[in-house]
């Protein structure tokens, strides 16, 4: 059977159900994933020599890390060929590229270090997002703080780098002539009991407002604040706790960003969608997989994801900035980035796949016991004859082709890295 065959084949069960696999189709193709630069190089970045910082942690060795803008850019336009839709990059400040002998600190960061990412994109069609970078820099310690330090001149050294990255995003947003998330995450917190926690929390509050305070093009730009539940190092604290950041971002009309990992490991971070969109118009997401902790394992398809794509999908697409955001280095990481992308795009169109109306009127009518067997009854649907189908028709390689041509390019290409 060819893949059109087995679409056809799939489409007339769905259909049954009542369920339009076609529109399914022409809706998930709508949606656009901000897909991470940090997965291929183990978030290190070409603005600073030292290691990774801020309670963030890759693991691993496999080789063939990219190490120059070249081999990152390279590798990137190989996850895309798998990859079905159009979507975007999402960088951070520390990939800035420079140009022979040039180098400027994270305070000094013009639009023009990240010209070569703007040609990137534009050549490809991709929108692109932007955060500034906390951490893996002499001044970023996390437990010493970056927009919540005590020490006044890093405290705006940190500021003027928001600030920097502000215009920095607003020149992305207005050469791709795509709205840009900037999101900004800082590492700040203690390792043991602080002996307060009120003061970071208002100098915090005071370098956002300093940051916020210069204007910018709120129909190109949307703001984003990252909470976290502890980081490694700092473990009992963290200045930018989910309370901090969601009262701060309703009082001043940014966003909030949910990272799937800055949780309690416990807490089902689907259910918090629905409750946050009856009071924003906007939200974004960084789509990991904590294991125990914030361990950033590339995401999966699995009921988690399947879960969370569901309410974006219920709860309507356009609200929300959808970005990845793991870093495996264990495995091979060209096929890390294509799973977790992919997964994502799978999660989305599976979501799309489930007859959601039916189910919600079922919630009305209080029918629990139709509703778990409608949900189960879903589950073994020929969803994979539809992904494959959206994969060729969007010229991709389908689920059993794609992971060959993979390690075909790891013998080919990243092999012969230096
Ligand atoms: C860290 C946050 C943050 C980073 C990236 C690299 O816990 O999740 O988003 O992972 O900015
Ligand atoms: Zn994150």
């Amino acid at each position: 059977m060819t893949v059109q065959e087995r679409y056809e084949d799939a489409k007339a069960r769905y259909a049954a159900l009542g369920i339009d696999t076609d529109r399914a189709l022409e809706e998930t193709a709508k949606i656009k994933i901000s897909m991470h630069c940090w997965q291929g190089d183990d978030v290190v970045g070409f603005d600073q020599k030292g290691p990774l910082t801020g309670g963030i942690q890759t693991t691993g060795n496999y080789p063939y890390r990219a190490t120059t803008p070249a081999q990152l850019m390279q590798d990137i336009d190989k996850v895309l060929t798998y990859i079905p839709g159009k979507h975007k990059l999402n960088l951070h400040a520390s990939y800035a590229i420079f140009k022979d002998g040039e180098w400027v600190d994270r305070d000094q960061l013009k639009p023009e270090h990240f010209q070569a990412w703007v040609d990137f994109a534009k050549k490809r069609g991709l929108g692109l997002d932007f955060n500034p970078t906390f951490f893996s820099h002499p001044k970023a310690d996390a437990q010493y703080g970056t927009l919540s330090c005590s020490d006044e001149n890093i405290r705006q050294f940190w500021i003027r780098h928001g600030i920097a990255s502000l215009k920095i995003s607003e020149y992305l947003a207005e050469q791709t002539g795509q709205p840009c998330l900037m999101n900004i995450w800082i590492p700040d917190g203690c390792k043991d009991v602080p002996g307060d926690r009120t003061r970071a929390r208002a100098r915090l509050k005071d370098s956002l407002d300093q940051i916020l305070a210069t204007p910018y093009d709120h129909s190109k730009v949307y703001v984003a604040v990252e909470s976290k539940v502890f980081g490694i190092g700092v473990e009992s604290e963290t200045v930018g706790s989910h309370e901090f950041y969601m009262n701060y971002a309703a009082k001043k009309g940014i966003l909030c960003l949910i990272d799937t990992g800055h949780f309690h490991p416990t807490e089902v971070v689907a259910d918090k969608l629905s409750a946050m969109l009856l009071f924003n118009d906007k939200l974004a997401l960084h789509v990991s997989r904590p294991v125990r902790w914030d361990s950033d394992h590339v995401t999966l398809f699995n009921d988690d994801l399947r879960d969370l794509a569901t309410e974006i999908v219920r709860t309507g697409w356009e609200h929300y900035f959808i970005g990845m955001d793991y870093f495996d280095a264990s495995i091979n990481r060209i096929s890390a980035w294509t799973n977790g992308m992919r997964n994502m795009e799978k999660a989305l169109l599976y979501a799309e796949l489930l007859p959601n109306e039916k189910l919600a009127d079922l919630q009305d009518a209080h029918n629990f016991t139709e509703i778990m067997s409608l949900n189960e009854e879903m589950k073994v649907m020929p969803f994979g004859d539809i992904w494959d189908y959206y994969c060729e028709r969007n010229g991709v390689l389908k689920e059993t082709d794609w992971f060959a041509d993979c390690m075909q390019y790891e013998k080919d290409v990243l092999s012969k890295r230096a």
